[in-house]
């Protein structure tokens, strides 16, 4: 194995210059264990490693602070020592899967770091919904990555309804593609490998107990990774998984496996929401006023879409649920950079009353 079968390329090469000349190892984060993390060196060997001071104190959120699928520099530890290495450095992503951390905070959540590639796996119908689907669309829009849907459990439906599910995504997404799976008797999982190349990085996601860790089973060939039997109560996976986890296969490519998400929260911007609905985009700019809020507004072009059945009503519904979502989530961040920074001006405030009343005290002594 080498580091160039591991996502290595020219561009990380030139960054890690500086690293080379401290002595310093690149090494690619393959598992967060939450006080150190797993890594894997270039010639396939797999150590613990802890996180140095500087890179956690230099990262301002947790997003930046490193993640699974992360390179990075490591500085080799003395033997002995409870951890192989400590990271010195983490390098520039160049992809980055991210979504909004779940609840009411305005924190970025990295999903994984350099992915080239994303399966979201869904199936054809109970776990289908087209709306989480656009959510799923505008994630990937942002992250750099390349965008596959794979219909799971094909085994469990009738060929109309997997159909039926690849035209809906084929019609909120033309570029994407759609790949039909079953985990179950494998087949489709053939189709699949064509997608693991050499360096490149895959990253599975999607809601709990539809076949992420399964299909990858499936793909290395043997049963690596739990799999869950769905609680028939709680409709919950028993082996579910727990924790993100890179692995690196041995003849080519990288997977990574990730617990079912729950809520797909978008974290992105209002530029990358307008290109995962260019459609809706060019329609609107037919509207009769540029500043058209497509409410009541007369000569509506979206209103007129919807009404002749060329655009879908639940689709606009959704824009303006993300729309609304990206202006409330802008505006908490705002909220937080002001609070923040009056906290500063607070504590500088007050010091500099501490300071004077010193000051002050200075002077009346005799
Ligand atoms: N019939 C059928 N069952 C499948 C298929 N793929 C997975 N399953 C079953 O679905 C259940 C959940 O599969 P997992 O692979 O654990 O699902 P997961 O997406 O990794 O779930 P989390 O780790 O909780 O996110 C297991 O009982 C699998 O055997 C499939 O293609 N067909
Ligand atoms: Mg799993
Ligand atoms: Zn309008």
């Amino acid at each position: 194995m080498t580091l160039n079968d591991l996502g290595w390329n020219p561009r990380f090469e030139a960054e890690f210059a500086d690293c080379y000349s401290n002595g310093w190892e690149p090494a690619r984060l393959i598992r967060d264990n939450k006080i150190s993390y797993g890594a894997i060196l270039g010639d396939g060997t797999e150590i613990e490693v802890a996180l140095g001071g500087a890179v956690y104190h230099e990262a301002e959120t947790d997003a930046a602070l490193p993640s699974v699928g992360d390179w990075v520099a490591l500085e080799m530890g003395d033997e002995g020592n409870e951890y192989e290495a400590v990271i010195r450095a983490r390098l520039e992503r160049q992809t980055c899967l991210s979504r909004k951390a779940p609840g009411k905070g305005t924190e970025e959540q990295v999903i994984a770091a350099n992915v080239d590639v994303v399966f979201v796996v869904t199936d054809a119908a109970l776990d289908f919904n087209a709306r989480r689907m656009e959510r799923y669309f505008a994630v990937m829009q942002r992250s750099g990555a390349r965008a596959v849907v794979l219909l799971n459990k094909s085994d469990q439906y009738p060929d109309e309804a997997i159909q039926a599910a690849k035209a809906q995504l084929l019609a909120l997404n033309p570029d994407v593609d759609v790949c039909i799976t079953s985990a179950l008797d494998s087949s489709g999982v053939d189709a699949l490998r064509g997608y693991l190349q050499p360096g490149k990085t895959i990253a599975l996601i999607g809601s709990s107990g539809v076949g992420k860790s399964s299909l990858i089973n499936q793909l290395i060939g043997q049963d690596w990774l739990w799999t869950g039997e769905v609680n028939g109560v709680t409709g919950k996976g028993m082996h579910t998984t727990t924790a993100r986890e890179l692995l690196a296969l041995r003849r080519g490519g990288m997977l990574i496996d990730n617990p079912g998400i729950r809520e797909v929260q978008v974290w992105t911007d209002a530029k990358t929401l307008k290109e995962s609905f260019k459609d809706f985009d060019e329609i609107a700019s037919q509207c009769k006023f540029h500043d058209c809020k497509h409410g009541s507004d007369k000569g509506c072009a979206i209103h007129a879409a919807i009404e002749a059945g060329t655009l879908c009503r639940e689709r606009f519904i959704n824009y303006l649920k993300l729309d609304f979502e990206l202006a409330q989530l802008s505006q908490r961040q705002k909220k937080r950079q002001l609070t923040v920074s009056r906290r500063s001006r607070r504590e500088l405030k007050s010091k500099g009353e501490k300071y004077s009343d010193k000051h002050k005290r200075r002077q009346s002594r005799p």
